[in-house]
């Protein structure tokens, strides 16, 4: 009997040696790499039980993504490179935190609520980032999986969304990709060299690219080996001296507004940060005087929603685009969507898999966090509609041409979860059909001046939000503070919640200028201290 195998194993070699209890938050499990032995070998007995449940292949992904390089965590794919479910989520933090004694009857608990069938065989996909802790944890993840009886593969040191793509693609008989490094990166450059547009007056094909001292430098060399004849990436923080995220990265040039250690900016040229596991992805540029600017989520979703929406109508195609954001989107973006873009937006609450989940809504969905982690999602009826249309002789050549054009973007994107490889390529795409440097690009609106500050708190979980998160309900009269300082800017907009992967506050605030954002943001964070 497995259960008994899997305890055993548990007891001799993955005892659990600490009390802390840790959560499968929006990330996945996420804390430091030495507190989580126990739980990798427990997920990978969860991923087998999951893999029987959906009679399907089961993908589990070791990584903290932009956290700190001794930290680690795990999170679970679901088989068509989906989060985990989240009613799956809540059994995944029991079972990471029972005491080992107890691991035999939850197991059977598992079993017996969801109705898995035991004799149902099981396979897992797994991958690592760069972290030091990272091969252990993978040990410790295949045992799991092993002692539950299941079969896996090990791909070694992939992105994220790499590692989503793997999933998906076994699931759909390879329908979706070969679900190989080769074939991911085969089926994004060859999308990529069908449409490109090489010659240019204002786009140069020339990038330089902080890779965070993390995985993406490696998938980014790898990437440079089929496209170097169209684009010259010159790779920094590349992970041969640096330490993972560290003053570097998606995350530290969002949060910070400028440029990433190790990069000295040559006015103009077009600046690119991944995070630690290259889902995420932000551009950025000095201009003539040496002014930072940030081409943030927002932006990258902006342009790929206005790219789009010129491709259906110049395919002749009216299909339901829409876009997708947070509460943390730049106000000037959405207004510039609602108005200018005239495309539909949403508001959802922070996490990848809601905005995931509400894109699913539209024919095409287009979906970004502001941080730089965003796809596109084409639904069924997208895909037969612009497949059809490729063929429709009732179109004119040109109306073809485009919905070929729209056809072969499909397979550029990785619709599985923001993926930065994949969204890099789009941009280039974008800005090479538009003919467009990174100046014209971010001319299409102006950022309101923000901020974001953490806070820490006693207790986080007092704080409650509604309306997307953009107002609080608890404690009693924070709101109301908030409101009343917010009066008080122009253009101003503030908003707090408590961070989901990390035991803080956190506050934005976007003002008419740079001080005031600044101002506000420390005013908010007081209130809320
Ligand atoms: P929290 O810590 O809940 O704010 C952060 C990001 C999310 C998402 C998750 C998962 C911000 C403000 N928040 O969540 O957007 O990316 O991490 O990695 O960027
Ligand atoms: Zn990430």
């Amino acid at each position: 009997n497995n259960i008994k195998l899997i305890c055993a194993v548990s007891k001799s070699k993955f005892r659990k040696k600490h009390s802390k209890f840790i959560q499968y938050g929006t990330a996945g499990f996420r804390t430091k790499g030495e507190d989580l032995e126990h739980v990798l070998f427990r997920m990978g007995v969860l991923a087998v039980l999951r893999s029987k449940f959906k009679k399907a292949t089961i993908g589990a992904m070791i990584t903290a993504s932009h956290n700190p390089e001794e930290d680690n965590g795990v999170k679970l794919v679901d088989p068509m490179g989906e989060m985990l479910e989240s009613s799956w989520e809540s059994i995944a933090t029991k079972l990471a935190n029972i005491d080992d004694e107890d691991i035999e009857t939850e197991l059977n608990t598992i079993i017996k609520q969801e109705n898995i069938d035991e004799n149902q065989p099981a396979n897992v996909f797994f991958a690592r980032d760069t972290r030091p802790s990272s091969e252990h944890l993978a040990n410790a993840l295949e045992e799991g999986i092993c002692a539950a009886g299941g079969n896996s593969q090990n791909f070694g040191l992939l992105t994220t969304p790499q590692l989503h793509y793997m999933v998906r693609c076994i699931n759909t008989n390879n329908n979706y990709g070969q679900p190989t490094e080769a074939g991911y990166f085969k089926k994004i450059t060859t999308a990529f060299r069908t449409l490109y547009k090489q010659e240019n007056k204002n786009y140069k094909a020339s990038l330089v690219i902080d890779a965070a001292n993390g995985i993406g430098a490696i998938q980014a060399k790898l990437l440079n080996t089929h496209l170097k004849d169209l684009i010259q990436i010159e790779l920094k923080n590349d992970g041969t001296s640096g330490r993972l995220n560290h003053d570097c990265g998606a995350d530290y040039v969002k949060v910070q507004q400028k440029s990433p250690q190790g990069i000295d900016m040559e006015p103009g040229t077009r600046h690119l940060s991944f995070d630690g596991d290259a889902d995420r992805i932000v551009y950025y540029f000095a201009d003539k005087d040496n002014t930072f600017h940030l081409l943030d989520g927002d932006k990258i979703a902006t342009l790929v929603a206005g790219y789009l929406k010129n491709l259906m109508s110049e395919s002749g195609l009216t299909l339901n685009l829409g876009l997708v954001q947070t509460a943390y989107a730049n106000g000037s973006s959405t207004d510039y969507i609602t108005n200018k873009l005239q495309v539909p937006v949403a508001c959802v609450s922070t996490g990848v898999k809601h905005l995931h989940h509400k894109a699913l809504e539209f024919d095409i969905g287009v979906y970004f966090e502001a941080n730089g982690h965003g796809t596109v999602l084409f639904s069924d009826k997208a895909n037969q509609i612009i497949s059809n249309a490729t063929k429709d002789t009732s179109k004119t050549e040109a109306q073809r041409k485009s919905a070929s054009c729209l056809l072969t973007v499909i397979d550029l994107i990785n619709q599985t979860v923001g993926d930065a490889i994949s969204d890099m390529l789009l941009v280039e795409l974008v800005l090479s059909t538009q003919d467009w440097d990174a100046e014209q690009w971010n001319q299409a609106y102006i950022d309101l001046p923000n901020r974001q500050l953490k806070v820490k708190v006693k207790d986080r979980s007092v704080i409650q939000t509604t309306n997307a998160e953009r107002k609080t309900t608890a404690p009693v009269g924070l709101q109301e503070a908030i409101d009343k300082l917010v009066s008080g800017y122009l253009k101003g907009r503030s908003f707090v919640r408590p961070s989901g992967t990390e035991d803080i506050v956190r506050v934005y605030a976007e003002a008419d200028t740079r001080a005031n954002a600044d101002k506000l943001a420390a005013e908010v964070g007081a209130v809320v201290y």
